[in-house]
């Protein structure tokens, strides 16, 4: 005789889904805290006059610092944080003050820097300086270059930045556990000279894939694989920003890999360079124009495009699974398959049974856990983009005076696909 269980795991391995309580199958249901989008931060944002263009880094936030005799003085607090990773999610992770990935450090080449370090962890940490060239002392592998920073202590790492670029920041213990459940930052160092051409926006996302159990909120950090949800900055589409440009103005985006797996990041109706990694700039005449910047794990890469063509651009990771939320995963494959007298069957004994994925997978509204979200989703203007995790738009357009969200672009008459009568 089958338990309940085992009998609704079965009607999943053959391609369907019970709906036994449909209340309980609503996303981000009660129980479950809202968080701010934009979290709180202790003190406020680096304010201007820069020597260069500051780096904007979406859905998150940029590190303050003040000025101490000459030495550009940072406070990194390692803590346990709620992510919302898109409405409907929340994700208990860890992270640097208040956010998953970490705020962004950003400073100027030859600056003097120090950062205090304090762990509000369960467990012992460290920062390593992912790519700087620095002191062997300050390097951050705890065992190796220093102690452990344990639970309650504050470490302090001081060192001169040498080299102009984009780098990143993460423990170098228990780095496994640290860095999946979302310890990870970018830090970028700007040339002393004004870059030429210039910058007009410049853009940092991290990239992280994670495993998290539909219906729970802890990260998984023993799963090597499998992962199942896929972030640009520790959020997912429909809850990652839009990139916002002017048409004319020269982009950057300096992505940067700390998952498990390399990321080719696509963009639409655009070819771009790969002017850096974190290794340093990438010499002109080494340059190949692309379409894909494929970003391996454990480094940086830069790109940039003059934004000569407005609209609203898909600009998402190119393994398909990456743009799909949880959910997706194992299914058996039952398109083309005729579910028809099996799904009455299998629903006097699970009522609420649905069959699916006969004809695909697209408009397979099954509802989901609590804490889950669908694995496509995600409304525009012409109707479900069906996308997840590492997905956005970039959205150019003339003569705009604020980068906030513009909407939905308005293409001019007879420049949209159209049915045949
Ligand atoms: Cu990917």
């Amino acid at each position: 005789m089958f338990s309940r269980r085992q009998l609704l795991a079965s009607a999943a391995a053959i391609g369907g889904v019970s709906l036994l309580n449909p209340r309980a199958a609503i996303a981000g249901g009660d129980g479950i805290p809202k968080v701010p989008t934009q979290p709180h931060f202790d003190l406020p944002p680096n304010k201007g006059p820069f020597p260069y263009t500051p780096v904007e880094t979406l859905n998150g936030v940029t590190l303050p610092w003040k000025m101490e005799n000459g030495v550009k003085v940072f406070h990194l607090v390692a803590e346990e944080v709620d992510r919302e990773f898109a409405p409907g999610m929340i994700v208990k992770c860890w992270g640097y003050n208040g956010v998953t990935p970490g705020p962004t450090i950003e400073a100027v080449q030859g600056d003097r820097v120090r950062f205090l370090v304090t762990n509000k962890l369960p467990e012992r940490t460290s920062v390593h300086w992912h790519g700087l060239l620095l002191p062997n002392g300050m390097d951050g592998v705890a065992g190796l270059n220093q102690p452990h920073i344990e639970r309650g202590e504050t470490y302090v790492y001081e060192f001169t930045l040498k080299e102009a670029g984009t780098f990143m920041y993460h423990p170098h213990s228990d780095e496994m556990v640290q860095m999946a459940l979302g310890m990870m930052g970018m830090f970028v160092v700007h040339p002393r000279v004004p870059e030429s051409p210039r910058i007009d926006r410049d853009f940092a996302i991290m990239l992280h894939e994670w495993f998290i159990a539909p219906g729970t909120a802890r990260p998984n950090p023993a799963v090597m694989t499998d992962f199942n949800i896929f972030t640009f900055n520790s959020r997912v589409w429909p809850g990652t920003a839009p990139l916002v440009v002017r048409t004319g103005q020269r982009v950057r985006v300096r992505f940067g890999n700390l998952s498990m797996d390399s990321h080719p990041i696509h963009l639409h109706g655009y070819h771009f360079e790969q002017t850096a990694t974190d290794g340093g700039k990438t010499p002109v005449t080494a340059r190949l124009p692309e379409t894909t910047v494929n970003v391996p794990v454990g480094s940086t890469r830069d790109i940039e495009w003059v934004a000569d063509a407005p609209g609203d651009w898909a600009f998402h990771c190119h393994k398909s699974h990456h743009t799909m939320n949880a959910m997706s995963h194992d299914l058996p494959v039952m398109i083309g398959v005729d579910q028809s007298s099996s799904e009455a069957k299998i629903r006097k004994l699970a009522p609420g049974y649905m069959a699916m994925g006969s004809a695909g997978m697209a408009m397979m509204d099954m509802g989901t856990p609590k804490n889950t979200l669908p694995m496509m989703t995600g409304e525009g203007p012409f109707g479900p983009i069906e996308m997840g995790g590492m997905f956005t738009v970039v959205k150019v357009r003339e003569g705009i005076k604020s980068y906030e969200d513009p909407g939905w672009y308005k293409h001019p008459a007879g420049t949209v696909a159209y049915k045949l009568k």
